[in-house]
């Protein structure tokens, strides 16, 4: 097991400590702070967590050196803090990814966290989550948009009824683009084009429209409001804002399109089948649920335009994003508040004429991960392999508080990667995916599925996973290495 169980007594005696801006790590002290679980934590006391979820995006930022995509404030954020350069999410689909991430556990195929759908609450009901652990501490916990893949999975998390922007407890899979059709897609002409098997409209739009007219601008709103509120009372507080795009459809203001070049755009230079690709390893079939995504000129057409569109997302997104930053800075919060930003699972645009995630290649499975934390160094970048399980007792450590009672978190707090980000790490991060498992290394990223069959990938001599070698008679050594990893995970 990957367990980092550490006692009550342990972790207070050997923590990193919140001091009023600078982490602590390593140093042998009493939590500065006193015994976490007071109700009555006071703001200078504890920082404050601004979580920031990003649905369906993958590391297409400049900060992770994808220069095409226009993404300025989210890279001042990675100029301010640590940019995971190597992080991984637990299941490579929304609902089972963020259940894990928020409750610090790992899927466990198929009795926990394998859906789009899989709710922390009912897969894990003993588990106190990552932010009702917070609440229960002391903290003042909020969420808007989408943490949770359902608004009502583990309501009782936050201090106030969880917030969308449309209620999303009858939301039922695959009536998304029939119940909410007016409020999605904003363009008139998308009404014209919908997908007849689906009655959801075009992968993508762009409307002359402010940016509080689609839901991710009205989520970044309320998170503003959230921090004037906050701002005026003495409580800590826990503000996760979840933002719904780059997740298809890819809509987003008009002016966000007009950013990018069309001819300007890159295509994925690998729009071909992996060489020994296992049956089991394939495309995601949700674009398909749209409308416009055939009938297009050539396939290359269609490439730029699924590009063009989900980069325009991306920069939308990322304005709102500066948008909530700097509310934080003129409030003057930002001097006492850790934020993370991360993205649920990677997403294919193109390669091997792959588009979205359900898979367990690299571009499903890496995940941007930032996080500022105030007075800390700055501008730092590791590539240490971490993962998602990691971020629950890394806030825990961060803020002074003890793991909870109710279970073993899967994963190791990154706190000591702030102070040394080279130092040697984990050897392997853990992913799964159905009827697959799949280690990540240093070099290789390796999956298994039930059914017998392998893919081996090398990172050094083949970073686009073009040729999958794990049937090679030289690969044999490494296979049964990364597999007897896998029986530990
Ligand atoms: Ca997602």
């Amino acid at each position: 097991m990957h367990c980092n169980r550490v006692s009550r007594r342990q972790f207070l005696r050997s923590t990193a400590a919140w001091t009023g801006g600078i982490v602590l790590s390593g140093l042998t002290t009493s939590c500065k702070t006193g015994l976490a679980g007071t109700p009555t934590a006071h703001r200078e006391s504890r920082p404050n967590i601004l979580f920031l979820a990003v649905d369906d995006l993958r590391t297409q930022l400049n900060c992770y050196g994808h220069k095409e995509t226009l993404s300025p404030a989210i890279d001042q954020l990675a100029s301010e803090g640590i940019v995971f350069g190597r992080a991984y999410c637990q299941v490579p689909v929304c609902g089972a990814s963020r259940a894990s991430l928020m409750t610090g556990i790992r899927p466990n195929y198929p009795a926990r966290f394998t859906e789009a759908g899989s709710r922390a609450d009912q897969d894990t009901p003993k588990a106190i989550t990552l932010a009702e652990h917070f609440k229960n501490n002391g903290y003042h916990t909020i969420s808007n948009g989408k943490i949770f893949h359902y608004v009502a999975d583990s309501a009782d998390s936050w201090s106030e009824k969880p917030w969308r922007v449309y209620d999303y407890d009858t939301d039922k899979q695959g009536d998304w683009g029939a119940y909410h059709f007016d409020k999605i897609w904003l363009n008139p002409a998308s009404k014209q084009a919908v997908n007849p098997k689906t009655g959801r409209g075009p992968f993508w739009e762009m409307a002359d429209v402010p940016d509080h007219a689609y839901d991710d601008g009205k989520t970044a709103e309320k998170t503003i409001e959230d921090l004037r509120r906050m701002k005026a009372g003495n409580q800590p507080f826990f503000i996760a804002c979840g933002f719904s795009k780059p997740h298809l459809p890819f809509n987003a203001p008009k002016k966000y399109y007009d950013l990018y070049n069309p001819d300007e755009i890159n295509l994925a230079d690998n729009r071909f089948a992996i060489a020994g690709k296992p049956p089991e390893c394939t495309n995601s079939s949700e674009i398909n649920s749209y409308s416009l995504v055939s009938g297009w000129p050539d396939k290359e057409a269609f490439h730029r335009q699924a590009r063009h569109a989900y980069y325009a997302c991306v920069s939308y997104v990322d304005a709102l994003i500066g948008k909530i930053l700097a509310e934080l800075k003129t409030l003057d919060l930002d001097r006492n508040t850790i934020i993370v930003l991360w993205g649920d699972h990677g997403w294919h645009l193109g390669e091997h004429n792959f588009w979205g995630k359900h898979n367990t290649l690299n571009n499903a499975l890496q995940v941007p991960l930032i996080v500022r934390v105030p007075g800390s160094r700055q501008n730092l970048r590791t590539d240490a392999l971490v993962e998602f399980v990691d971020i629950y007792p890394s806030l825990c450590e961060f803020a002074g508080l003890p793991y909870p009672d109710s279970h073993t978190l899967d994963g190791k707090s990154f706190v000591p990667l702030l102070n040394n980000p080279n130092q040697p790490w984990k050897e392997a991060v853990f992913s799964q995916w159905k009827k697959a498992k799949a280690v990540k290394t240093d070099r290789y990223l390796y999956t298994e599925w039930s059914s017998g069959s392998k893919m081996l990938f090398d990172h050094l001599s083949d970073p686009q996973e073009n040729i999958n070698i794990a049937d090679q008679p030289e690969a044999a050594d490494t296979v049964a290495h990364l597999s007897s990893l896998l029986k530990t995970s």
